[in-house]
């Protein structure tokens, strides 16, 4: 069965529900948030008096007015949620003004005056790193011994590669609506992809137990990460203020407030040494990753052992050292975004080979496919492997003929001086589940009412990318009904309790599970009542198509007459499902385990032509194959590749975040930040599915797509090199993302490589 997304219909109409959607309740107020104008510094005065006198400001709070904990850090406490003495980024909350519209909110936080004596300012993570200015204690990954097999490898090469950052730039900014209960309850609407993160936090700093706290989602207009952790400082800043003043308080930021405030993906300055062999199989490895982590921990503790996950990529590599630094800067602290990390990892080994493969005359093409993992391999961290790198590449390579391809390159670099093409290839491996095991379990609720209709929960938040269609699609598929006999309802902490967030790839997965597995428990029921009515076996039951069958035959039972008869009988009808992902261990002290459930493969061909004289370039192509398992849903699995691919050719082309030396954000708004446009997308884009018949963890063996296709866009920045390098081999134009115009143009024309 394949469906259509859910939500098409009411998406087109504009008529589906986001927190801007839901019906303002009389007497709402409005908040804002006046942040640190300093990036770092001691708060001496802060004055609020002409800001408070101002008409329709109702109240202006701070930390002082914080009843329970002033703490939101998610893995380490060391987040306030409004400053105290000591602000460490620009923007940084201090005060939260409520008045009785949006606009009087934000015109009173002008009027804020602070005065504030200014430290250091570090945005540079090798600075923070040689500083000592560490957000949590350093990781190593090893295995094999690198030391040592470097000094036996023909050759070595070394480098520096760097990624920058990513707006996450959802369609609907962070947000938050907050309305005061009974019994010093609340219920807060939130724009959240971690709903019992919102919940956690809030019961904390209101100093109340988690059961008095009702979150609430429909769905989000994207999140990227974004709203993992990053969504709870809005809604604990609506309900902080909905608790003294008790009346509803909503902040739905302005998207230049949102940009200012919130943290990206973490940019990463790495060092690099690969050492090679004759026939270019990779001995050695070693990587140094320096993470910019923000101003406090945050997710990046995690997003930084995810790039250690998944610094050798796609490859087997016996020796492998790999280090990684967390580091605090003056910055918004950095967070999740899609690939967590996983990307920076992946681009450093592939300037690695790059870099080997530029010094040795030959086409990293060969370099990677040579080293490709293969299935019993083991990687650095103790898991080994069931590999489909090499299904996936071959495929490629016959499928899109791409000896003609490169055949057509070389005749048209040959005959243009002014226009020159570049290929490249990328291939993926990306693990799926949590890295922190305990996050892998989650649980659904479902009801069949008695006219057979079926309504589902769901610890899973839709935020565009189709997980509730593949949820209705479970349990559609168990009961084998008609999809229009099943309703999602949103996402609820009172519904649904102790949610992972919606990230890691794994929702679909870990949700799905546990739809199928209440599901099947009622449908058990539903047999047994069935097989009483119709006086024979339960075995010879069958549920299909909304009929009862019986050894296979009709039985003249519909489905909605057995829902009937069954809760006439005082048969349950209501379950809840619990799903924890069997088989995955990691052991922190030793860097080893089984972290992930499975791994997606996948291999893209990119090919670019950049103008010479401009130094600007258009993407040809990208022709990938792409490891599904077995998909459910073919059409939103494509429509994630799409998505997931131009996010990531955006990451590496043109989305630069730019902070001068004052931690100040320059490109603050869509007139200064680029992103991916219809005409930036690749003009030919052929998606193959991979369909594999092995056994897998994930959801009807419909393997995690949300995240691993953007890492396909990491083969654009290696295509346009390779054009660049095919105008001037001489050029030195370094690893360093994004491969803006800017770039292409200084590459074109610059001296040569020195690094
Ligand atoms: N979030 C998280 C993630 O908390 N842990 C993870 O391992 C992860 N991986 C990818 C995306 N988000
Ligand atoms: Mo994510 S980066 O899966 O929230």
């Amino acid at each position: 069965m394949s469906i259509r997304n859910i939500d098409s219909f009411t998406h087109t109409r504009g008529e589906s529900i986001y927190l801007d959607d839901i019906p303002v309740i009389a007497g709402t107020l409005y908040a804002a948030v006046f942040g640190s104008p300093v990036a770092h510094g001691r708060i001496l005065k802060l004055d609020l008096a002409e800001a408070s006198a101002m008409e329709g400001v109702v109240r202006i709070f701070t930390y002082k007015d914080v009843p329970g904990k002033n703490q939101i850090g998610g893995i380490v406490p060391d987040e306030p949620l409004l400053a105290e003495d000591i602000v460490d980024f620009n923007g940084m909350p201090v005060a939260l003004v409520v008045a009785e519209s949006q606009e009087i909110a934000h015109a009173a936080v002008k009027k804020i005056r602070i005065d504030i004596e200014q430290h250091e300012i570090i945005t540079d993570p090798r600075v923070a790193q040689s500083k000592g200015q560490l957000l949590v204690p350093p990781r190593k990954f090893k295995i094999g011994d690198s030391d040592t097999a470097f000094k036996q490898c023909r050759f070595v090469f070394e480098g520096i590669a760097e990624t920058n950052g990513q707006e996450h730039l959802y369609i609907e900014t962070q947000g938050a609506y907050a309305v005061p209960a009974e019994n010093n309850a609340i219920k807060v609407y939130s724009s959240t992809q971690g709903p019992t993160a919102v919940q956690k936090h809030m019961a904390a700093v209101l100093g109340i137990p988690m059961h008095r706290v009702e979150i609430d989602t429909t769905r989000l207009g994207g999140g990227f990460g974004g709203k993992e952790d990053q969504a709870t400082a809005w809604a604990v800043f609506c309900a902080l203020a909905a608790w003294h003043l008790k009346k509803p308080v909503k902040y739905s930021l302005h998207r230049m407030e949102d940009m200012r405030m919130t943290g990206k993906r973490n940019p990463y300055s790495s060092d690099f040494k690969i050492g090679l062999d004759e026939h270019l199989k990779i001995i050695a490895y070693e990587a140094t990753f320096y993470q910019n982590g923000g101003a406090a921990a945050d997710l990046s503790p995690a997003v930084l052992e995810r790039t250690l996950f998944h610094c050798t990529n796609s490859y087997y590599i016996p020796n492998v050292t790999a280090t990684a630094y967390s580091c605090k800067t003056n910055l918004p602290p950095n967070t999740a975004f899609r690939g967590f990390g996983g990307p920076q990892g992946m681009f450093v080994i592939e300037a690695a080979i790059a870099k080997a493969a530029e010094a040795l005359g030959v086409t990293a093409s060969e370099i990677q496919q040579k080293n490709l993992v293969k299935t019993g391999d083991e990687f650095p961290y103790g898991q080994k492997m069931v590999s489909e790198a090499a299904e996936c590449w071959d495929k490629a390579i016959s499928l899109y003929d791409v000896q003609e391809l490169k055949n057509d390159i070389a005749v048209f670099n040959a005959s243009n001086s002014l226009y020159k093409k570049g290929i490249s290839f990328m291939p993926i491996c990306f693990g799926i589940s949590f890295t922190k095991i305990l996050m892998n379990q989650a649980r659904a609720l479902v009801h069949v009412y008695m006219d057979g209709s079926v309504n589902l929960s769901t610890g899973a938040v839709e935020m565009g990318q189709g997980v509730n269609t593949k949820m209705l699609q479970v349990a559609a598929t168990v009961f084998s009904i008609s999809p229009d006999k099943v309703k999602l309802s949103s996402t609820n902490t009172y519904r649904i309790a102790n949610t992972s967030p919606s990230a890691a790839s794994a929702t679909a997965d870990l949700n799905g599970k546990a739809v199928q597995i209440a599901c099947e428990q009622i449908l058990e029921r539903l047999k047994a009542s069935a097989a009483e009515q119709l006086n024979c076996n339960v075995s010879a039951i069958e549920i299909k198509e909304e009929a009862v069958l019986v050894n296979g035959r009709p039985s003249g039972l519909s489905w909605n007459e057995l829902v009937l008869s069954s809760y006439l009988k005082r048969v349950n009808l209501s379950e809840h499902g619990h799903y924890a992902t069997p088989g995955i261990h990691f052991d922190n002290t030793i860097e080893k385990g089984h972290p992930f459930a499975y791994h997606v493969y996948g291999s893209a061909v990119t090919t670019v032509t950049v103008d010479c004289i401009r130094g600007t370039y258009e993407i040809d192509a990208v022709k990938l194959v792409h490891d599904f398992g077995t998909t459910m849903n073919p059409l939103i699995d494509r429509g994630q590749i799409e998505g997931g691919l131009v996010q990531g050719i955006g990451w590496m082309t043109m989305e630069e975040i730019v902070f001068d030396a004052e931690g100040r954000l320059r490109s603050n708004a869509l007139s200064t930040y680029k992103v991916p446009d219809i005409y930036s997308v690749p003009k030919e884009l052929d998606i193959h599915f991979l369909e594999t018949s092995n056994d897998n963890l994930a959801i009807f063996r419909s393997k995690a797509v949300g995240e691993p296709p953007l890492m396909y866009g990491i083969g654009t920045y290696f295509a346009l090199r390779n054009a660049v390098k095919a105008f001037n081999p001489s050029s030195d134009i370094g690893f360093s993302a994004p491969m803006t115009p800017e770039k292409v143009l200084m590459g074109l024309y610059s001296k040569k490589e020195n690094k």
